[in-house]
């Protein structure tokens, strides 16, 4: 067989763990893979197409609000006259097929769901030149502009099979922290109702969580370390913990074969998980092995927006978890949701009575977003069920069915916008500041009175988020309606003036401190 040659193209941020399992998965299929980050300008990849000439492009769409500019690249390509196979695959595109080959007509196919067994198969066909419609787990267009699928691909149960992912043009020894995303395992056995994970993995035959081998996920991290200079490993697993007693002593296993191994020494991990698996004896182990942060998946604060949310716990858990990390002296982010479409303005001031209670001290930064119904999650299907979901293109959106929420919603995308979505935001830069000041490497050893004075200003940061924004609560509450009103504006000025300061002052803390600004964005 003639291998073939193709470009792998999506958002890089982190390491993109999903393009890089590709990639080596096709070198080992004798293909060739060359990997391109995915940016606005379409030069890089009209040069690459050029110089590469690959048979087969593959792109990477895991995230809905990407496909406008996925499809716009995708037609710069075809206006180029460029004649490859263009495939893509990834969470939106394997939950909306019909859409995305529908906005993205220059595609020929799409790939469903995990993707390493389909591309192999499918860039051998393109090779050779065959008819890559019988090749399982595709979709594409029909000339009637119908939806076509050929037979699923068989569900991989055992991620141990399954090359490292492919690293080889990463400089990690040029980054001042050099930092890795790893995966120790794939899928999630909740189903919180905003979270496209366990539809996407539903929809792959693979039910719950699969874990790899606990001593050759070691195996990866010793080559990173040893042999690519790696300090900081990030775990990008969704749950690290998921799957009750069976996933702790898988998760001690990696601890007790890190410290086996001393690995412990100079490397710090960060990992995700729920409130409800933060317990002492759980993360006490993994802390000796080197866990110095975690990303917590609290979403909300107010009991009622917790069960609309199917978290299946309730605020005193998470406080409980705080409390958790506190004592172990972890440093700690979170994702929260202040608004969802069933908001209320009772649940609103819950969520920020919650955010004052949680992390009042500055032990943890606060901010936060509304939720939006992606695509293949309950919550879309519900909005959708109840008349609300408004399609734009590909993205979407619904009305609060409070108005004063719909106001409350512009009116802190007008005033706070930019502290909570920006990646140089405030929220972003208090995170950082948290997850620095605690971090302590051999070669970045912990400043001393670093944590406390980051927890100063995190704590003045947090208060004026949920001071301003429960101020414009009261007003709307009593019926102002335009958001240029005086009051609104004042309070608006208020917080710019003073964010302004603060963020001042944790950058003046954080100079000299690694930059870690692509580090900690929400994720997810
Ligand atoms: C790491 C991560 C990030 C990283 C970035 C990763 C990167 N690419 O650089 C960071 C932390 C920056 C991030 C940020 C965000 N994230 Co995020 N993130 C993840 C996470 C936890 C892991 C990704 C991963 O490594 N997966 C493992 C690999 C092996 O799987 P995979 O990527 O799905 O790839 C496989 C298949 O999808 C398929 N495939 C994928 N691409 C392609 C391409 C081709 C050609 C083919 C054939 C197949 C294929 O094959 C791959 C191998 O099997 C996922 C959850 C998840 N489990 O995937 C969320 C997830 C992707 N994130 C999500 C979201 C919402 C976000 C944010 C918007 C959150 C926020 N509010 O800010 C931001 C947006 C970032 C931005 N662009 O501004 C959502 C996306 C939902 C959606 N449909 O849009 C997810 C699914 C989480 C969720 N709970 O729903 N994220
Ligand atoms: S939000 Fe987290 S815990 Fe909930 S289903 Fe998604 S990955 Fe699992």
């Amino acid at each position: 067989m003639t291998g073939a040659r193709v470009l792998l193209v999506g958002y890089e941020d982190q390491d993109n763990l999903g393009l890089r399992y590709l990639a080596s998965s096709l070198r080992a299929a004798g293909h060739e893979p060359r990997l391109l980050a995915f940016s606005e300008d379409h030069g890089p990849v009209l040069a690459a197409v050029r110089e590469f000439r690959p048979q087969l492009v593959g792109f990477s769409l895991i995230f809905q609000f990407l496909a406008p500019q996925f499809a716009a690249a995708i037609a710069a390509l075809r206006a180029a006259g460029e004649r490859a196979h263009v495939t893509l695959g990834g969470h939106f595109a394997s939950l909306e097929p019909e859409s995305v080959l529908a906005g993205l007509p220059g595609l020929d196919s799409i790939v469903l769901f995990e993707g390493e067994d389909t591309l192999c198969a499918l860039a051998g066909v393109v090779a050779a030149g065959g008819d890559w419609r019988g090749v399982p787990g595709l979709a594409w267009r029909e000339e009637s502009g119908a939806l076509a699928r050929s037979a699923p691909a068989e569900p991989r149960a055992d991620l141990d099979t399954l090359p490292w992912p492919e690293r080889g043009d990463i400089a990690y020894d040029r980054e001042r922290l050099p930092t890795a995303s790893l995966l120790g395992s794939r899928g999630c056995p909740w189903r919180c109702a905003f979270c496209s994970i366990v539809t996407f993995y539903d929809g792959n035959g693979t039910r719950g969580r699969r874990r790899r081998d606990p001593a050759r996920v070691v195996d990866e991290i010793e080559h990173l370390h040893r042999e690519r200079g790696v300090e900081v490993l990030l775990w990008q697993d969704d749950d690290f913990l998921a799957g009750g007693p069976a996933a702790t002593r898988w998760a001690h296993e990696i601890a007790a074969e890190l410290l086996r191994r001393e690995l412990h020494r100079g490397l710090r991990w960060k990992i995700s998980c729920r409130s409800d698996e933060v317990r002492e004896d759980v993360l006490a182990p993994l802390v000796r092995a080197g866990l110095t942060h975690v990303y917590l998946g609290v979403e909300a604060g107010d009991d009622e927006d917790l069960k609309q949310l199917n978290k299946l716990l309730k605020h005193d858990v998470h406080l409980r978890a705080g409390e958790v990390l506190r004592r172990l002296q972890l440093s700690f982010d979170f994702g929260f949701m202040l608004l969802n479409p069933w908001s209320t303005l009772a649940s609103v001031r819950g969520n920020l009575a919650f955010l004052r209670e949680f992390v009042g001290d500055g032990a943890s930064a606060a901010g936060f977003c509304r939720m939006l119904p992606y695509a293949g999650t309950p919550a879309a299907s519900r909005v959708a069920a109840e008349g609300r979901l408004i399609q734009r293109g590909f993205d979407v959106d619904y009305r609060f069915l409070d108005p004063r929420l719909d106001r409350l919603y512009d009116w802190c995308l007008h005033a706070l916008g930019g502290r909570n979505r920006s990646a140089g935001g405030t929220w972003n830069v208090m995170r950082f500041l948290t997850y620095e000041a605690h971090l302590d490497t051999p070669h970045h050893p912990r400043r001393a009175g670093l944590p406390e004075a980051a927890r100063e200003i995190v704590a003045q940061s947090n208060e004026l988020l949920v001071s301003v924004t429960e101020q414009a609560l009261d007003l709307l509450e009593a019926g102002v309606t335009d958001l240029q009103h005086p009051e609104l504006e004042a309070l608006r000025e208020v917080h710019a003036e003073e964010d302004a300061r603060l963020v001042q002052a944790a950058h003046r803390l954080l100079a000299g401190r690694p930059a870690l600004a692509q580090r900690l964005h929400a994720s997810r």
